[in-house]
């Protein structure tokens, strides 16, 4: 209904044009031409004087109006330390061209009405001034080598890389239609190589899982994922695309980096303000307790009225500022900038890529081997697992499960891996030297009994042989084969035969 009466206003003002035309045309027959021009002229004049004033207010005004709107006025202070060296820069051009612009104009529109077309009035034919040409050569030359230098300044403060041995974060973000994939260096503080033809449908980053510091890092690439960093800290994002040109843009941060596919580039930032700062900052209340800035105090879900302020719900926003193709705006991913200890709090919850998708796969090249991780992981678990079983009353809760020695199927060879775990146990037992153990080994009920019972006690005596050849003593230590006697799991499922298949340790003394 409103476009309907804006179109029908439109038309209505058109045929009004129209119309004052012909009546005007028709008056000059009446009057005369020149009389008629003399007039028009006049009118002219007076109303270009009119707009003058009234376009100078109206630019004045709004700009006064928006400008906590707009990045660098009101609340929206930069966000991060190099991003007040470039509002800086911005308000020194701002006010430059801002001298210039006003200048301009009140001229422009004050020569018009000054030299408007009179009767008898010569134009003044001007072929050449060289002050002139010196003057308006020479202020803007002097003018543009402020501001061109001051910008380079600027400019390689902000694109300072960081120095070697320098404490940051590096972090690497991969532009793809139509999503950022975020990369985090994981516990290491080292992101992996990569290659593109490594690129499969699970791995598209191209990740080199043959580079141990690829192993620890954190892929994270669904448009709802929050993307953390820490307060005070220096960040250095790569910045890649797998496709087309995307562009890394976080506006209040003042960061902003094409991706550009095939050539790596980077950005150096330190997030200064926090998310819960930034939103301080929006719904600041003035001395009367009236909001400073009302837009942020709207609600954020105008349908609902339980939802938050708009300023609560403020997150920083990453955006691809590159027209990419038709799913560009889907790029949006949300900031959070937090304390380091929050920061690092959530670091250690996140998952490496390798551990959680690659690792045991087809593409995983360390499949069939213990990596350096999970030998330490598993050391760590050994160690909680015995620190406890010392501490234990009950005689029950001094029984250790082997989960990781395993033997070759109806044998009593151990398998390669089997080594770590009892590792695990000969510096347990070196480490405290009173202990005595019993090593056991335990089978499932299929086959029979007797034969069960011989191939748990050569198992039992493979560990215990084990140990033997590294150095423990042998007074320290039994070996028995409980054969199927002491089943932990139901024998008629598959699960529960697994868990009766076993080695354990007893600690007998301490
Ligand atoms: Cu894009």
């Amino acid at each position: 209904m409103t476009g309907l009466i804006a179109v029908l206003c439109i038309v209505l003002i058109g045929l009004v044009i129209v119309q004052i035309g012909k009546v005007t045309e028709l008056a000059t027959k009446i009057r005369g031409e020149e009389d008629a021009q003399e007039e028009t002229n006049e009118w002219n004049a007076k109303f270009s004087m009119a707009f003058l004033v009234f376009f100078l207010i109206g630019c004045v005004v709004s700009a006064v109006y928006y400008a906590p709107s707009m990045l660098g006025y009101g609340p929206h202070l930069p966000a991060s330390e190099h991003g007040a060296g470039l509002d800086y820069l911005f308000n020194l051009t701002l006010f430059f061209t801002g001298i210039v612009f006003v200048i301009t104009h009140i001229y422009l529109f004050w020569f018009s009405y000054k030299y408007r077309g009179r009767k008898n009035r010569k134009a003044l034919y001007f072929v050449h001034d060289t002050k002139l040409e010196i003057i308006w050569t020479a202020i803007p030359a002097i003018v543009m080598t402020f501001l061109v230098v001051g910008g380079l300044d600027a400019w390689n403060e902000v694109m300072a890389d960081v120095g070697e041995n320098e404490d940051h974060i590096e972090i690497e973000a991969t532009g793809v239609q139509f999503f950022w994939t975020m990369r985090y260096p994981g516990p290491d503080g080292a992101l992996g190589t990569k290659y593109f033809k490594n690129i499969t449908p699970t791995n598209s980053l191209g990740m080199d899982f043959n580079d141990e510091k690829c192993l620890d890092d954190v892929v994270s690439s669904g448009a709802g994922e929050v993307i953390k960093l820490p307060i005070g800290k220096k960040v250095r994002v790569r910045i890649t695309s797998r496709d087309v040109l995307h562009n890394f843009d976080i506006p209040h941060f003042r960061v902003k980096m094409d991706a550009v596919p095939g050539l790596p580039t980077h950005f150096v930032f330190t997030p200064s303000l926090t998310t819960e700062q930034y939103r301080e900052n929006l719904g600041v209340l003035n001395k009367d307790g009236s909001p400073k800035y009302p837009e942020w105090h709207e609600l954020s879900d105008p349908t609902d009225p339980d939802s938050k302020k708009r300023y609560e719900d403020f997150y920083y926003e990453l955006a691809c500022a590159e027209l990419c193709g038709k799913g560009h705006y889907s790029m949006r991913r949300i900031i959070d900038v937090v304390s380091v200890e929050e920061w690092e709090e959530w670091m250690a919850g996140q998952n490496s890529f390798y551990m959680s998708t690659i690792r045991g796969t087809d593409e995983d090249p360390h499949k069939g081997k213990l990596l350096d991780v999970e030998i330490k992981q598993r050391k760590r678990d050994f160690n909680t697992t015995v620190q406890k079983a010392l501490a234990a009353t009950e005689l029950a809760d001094k029984i250790i499960r082997l989960d990781y020695v395993n033997f070759e199927t109806g044998s009593a060879r151990l398998t390669d891996l089997s080594k770590y775990e009892l590792n695990n146990l000969f510096d347990f037992m070196n480490k405290n030297p009173n202990v005595t153990v019993e090593v056991s080994g335990h089978t499932d009920s299929t086959g029979d009994p007797d034969s069960n019972l011989t191939l748990s006690d050569s198992r039992a005596k493979a560990v215990y042989d084990f140990l033997l050849n590294k150095g423990a003593s042998a007074d320290r230590m039994t070996a028995v084969g409980y054969g199927i006697t002491q089943p932990i799991g139901d024998n008629a499922t598959e699960e529960g035969r697994k868990e009766n298949r076993r080695t354990e340790f007893k600690i007998l003394t301490q």
